[in-house]
């Protein structure tokens, strides 16, 4: 049974258990239905419960679902089902009421919930729209502005809130919650009308809706979903309920069937997928991390120290100098104080945070450290020197990270007697933003140390993905082709503007040359000034550093404003003359097959080779460390919604090399995702 029915005197509780989130399924809707006609039959009950078992109301419709044969009774019957009963329906709510959950809630005619309690519609991050009501009863009960926020953006709001803005009722006792439902049933188990969210007026709110849109015009560039839930808030307003509801259904079904929602809906699960290690038991005892050690106090280590700190793990800082190790320090500090200043964090937070961080000169200090990361530059021999001294000063069974980006995790490793507790452990710039983490297995990396570092992961709020030992690991090695190809299309005729205008009309946050620029076009340069081989080494010969010398690919203003450069197009120029490379007029499509299709083959060799563990993984690391938009799904789910065979004909048009895992999909028919 999904839900079982109690008695308490005249009121009936209907209580589902559906682990784990009690997700609405079938026969949970089923059941719910049957409870709402028992109670309807039944003359001596005088009010309805309905309350989840486990650690969640309702988080929502069962997402597994969607895209198979619809199974009675659908969400948006039940949920008129139960508004439309005769007799009081108390929502008692704990958890997350999320998405379907909140909207069987809404359709209750009364909602208690404990203080800790959140309610929301994250439709809309799934590429959908709350679509059992919840655009029209929303703004019914807390106005087009909140109901605005909720739908189109999608953020869960704390029961507090909820309350204060009309959609919750009554706060209840965090540990009483059935018995204070219960008493509220019978409080109101004779009150007559029944406060129904759908007849309630609404009058349009034009002003409302409109400074919403401006508002949100960036955040929501290249969604679909977002302009669908402000269209159906917008048809709540004057609109009688069952006119708004059908429109409602009409764009929910529209959504569901578009490749934006498929899209964002595999990433939903390819998120939670990415957690589980191949050959690794869910149950794998993992070593205690209490204090990590860090070493590097520059950007990255920095970043990568505020994660720890900001989950409560004290963190040991550790520079070569002491200027070195005040700036590091004090670039925390203010980090901390810019987030406090926007209120996402408070005064104390912050006093809590720091108090947490001990800097120090001395490698010697982190031999009480259960995790020490490495973050300093990128040189093998200057690595493999620390790991040697880490080797000798830690603990047993202390974990050794590297936060390289590309370097050979196994030859770093090999620098200890112990290489089973090595691992890399790749965060991504400004690593205290960015939610991606490769969790890199060298050959010899233990189980243990693996299963430690993804549960870190989730402690310290990062999406993470393992990854095999290869050059650029996952993001990076694919990142590679991409750019190679980006200063190729320059020299046959395209501009830095256009090749980046591509990417961001595509979705991507900026390209590869605006990438490039931020990142520091002086990143792996060989430092000679007279020794000129590529267009990059001619721009950062001239000083032409990026963003931070307010010249690279783009000429910068103060404000870090960027404008093309008559410099650039002239060693632009220059280059093609001296190599003689042929010009053609190259179009968006061009730079889209030769920019972003070998990211795709590049991904399948990475698959191949088994340096992922699977494809959805390499969409996770594209959509949080390099911001892929979600609505395309990352390159693997992409290139599936592209075709392969379109993808491969591209590629080999283009004469590349292309993956045999690739070409065989693509003869097969078959896909990367599923
Ligand atoms: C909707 O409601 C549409 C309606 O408006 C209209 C219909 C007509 N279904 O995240 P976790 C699984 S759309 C099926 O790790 P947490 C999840 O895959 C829905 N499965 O736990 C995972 O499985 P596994 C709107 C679901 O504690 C397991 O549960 N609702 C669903 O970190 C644990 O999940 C949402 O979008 C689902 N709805 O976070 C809410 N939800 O163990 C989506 C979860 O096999 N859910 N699973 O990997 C969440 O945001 C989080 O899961 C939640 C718990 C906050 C609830």
């Amino acid at each position: 049974m999904s839900v079982t029915i109690h008695r308490h005197g005249d009121i009936l509780i209907a209580i589902a258990d559906n682990p784990p989130v009690n997700a609405l399924s079938a026969p949970v809707r089923l059941e719910l239905k049957a409870a709402i006609e028992q109670a309807a039959g039944d003359a001596s009950i005088r009010a309805v419960v309905i309350a989840c078992a486990g650690r969640t109301f309702f988080a929502g419709a069962d997402i597994t679902e969607f895209g198979k044969p619809p199974v009675e009774p659908l969400l948006p019957e039940l949920v008129d089902m139960i508004e439309g009963s005769d007799k009081p329906v108390v929502a008692a709510i704990h958890g997350t009421a999320l998405g379907g959950g909140c909207e069987v809630a809404i359709a209750s005619h009364y909602r208690i919930t404990v203080p800790s309690a959140k309610l929301g519609t994250p439709e809309v991050k799934l590429g959908l729209l709350p679509g059992a009501g919840g655009t029209q009863r929303l703004p019914r009960l807390a106005g087009v502005a909140v109901a605005l926020e909720l739908v189109a953006k999608g953020d869960p709001i704390p029961a507090s809130v909820a309350k204060d803005v009309g959609i919750v009722d009554r706060l209840a006792g965090e540990t009483s919650l059935l018995d204070d439902a219960i008493a509220y049933a019978r409080e109101v188990a004779d009150i007559r009308p029944l406060p129904r969210a759908s007849q309630r007026p609404l009058s349009p709110d034009p002003e409302a809706v409109a400074a919403f849109e401006r508002a949100n015009a960036r955040r929501f560039r290249g969604f679909e979903a977002p302009a669908a839930n402000i269209a159906c808030v917008v048809k709540a307003t004057g609109t009688p309920y069952a006119e708004g509801v059908e429109f409602e259904r009409q764009q929910f079904m529209k959504l569901m069937f578009g490749v934006q929602s498929a899209a964002q809906r595999h990433i939903f699960f390819a998120e939670r997928k990415a957690s589980k290690i191949d050959g690794i038991a869910d149950d794998v005892a993992q070593r205690p991390i209490a204090r990590v050690g860090i070493i590097g106090a520059g950007t990255m280590g920095g970043g990568i120290a505020m994660n720890f700190l900001s989950a409560g793990i004290p963190v040991t800082i550790v520079e070569m100098q002491q200027d070195a190790l005040d700036r590091g320090t004090a670039t925390i500090r203010r980090n901390y104080d810019a987030t406090a200043a926007k209120g996402r964090m408070t005064a104390q937070q912050v006093d809590r945070a720091m108090a947490l961080l001990t800097p120090t000169l001395s490698l010697q200090d982190l031999s009480d450290a259960d995790l020490v990361i490495e973050a300093v530059y990128e040189e093998m021999s200057v690595k493999q020197d620390i790991f040697g001294k880490l080797d000798a000063i830690c603990k047993p069974g202390a974990i050794l990270a590297s936060n390289t980006s590309y370097l050979d995790i196994d030859v770093i490793a090999a620098a200890t007697k112990r290489p089973q507790d090595v691992l890399g452990l790749h965060f991504f710039s400004p690593a205290n933003v960015m939610k991606l983490l490769e969790i890199v297995r060298g050959a010899a990396t233990a189980d243990d140390v693996l299963a430690t570092a993804m549960a870190l992961s989730k402690k310290i709020r990062k999406v993470a993905v393992i990854a095999g030992v290869c050059h650029g690991f996952i993001g990076n090695r694919m990142l590679e082709p991409r750019q190679v190809e980006a200063m190729k299309l320059l020299l046959e005729g395209a501009t830095p503007e256009q090749v980046d205008r591509v990417h961001v009309d595509f979705g991507m946050p900026m390209g590869p040359f605006q990438m490039a620029d931020l990142a520091g076009v002086d990143i792996g340069w060989h430092r000679d000034p007279n020794r000129i081989e590529s267009i990059r080494d001619a721009l950062a010969a001239e000083g032409r550093w990026g963003q931070k010398k307010q010249a690279g690919f783009y000429d910068y203003d103060d404000r870090r404003t960027a404008s093309n450069s008559p410099r650039v197009a002239e060693i632009i120029e220059d280059f093609r003359r001296k190599t003689g490379t042929p010009q053609h007029e190259i179009t968006d499509q061009e730079i889209v097959e030769r920019t972003l299709y070998p990211m795709v083959n590049e991904g399948a060799k990475i698959l191949a080779e088994g340096k992922a563990q699977r494809a959805s993984d390499i969409d996770v690391v594209w959509i949080y460390g390099y911001g892929w938009p979600v609505y395309r799904g990352g390159p693997m789910f992409w290139a599936d919604t592209e075709g392969l065979k379109k993808i491969v004909e591209g590629l080999d048009r283009h004469g590349f090399d292309v993956a045999p895992l690739l070409r065989e999909k693509a003869e097969q028919g078959g896909r990367f995702t599923s």
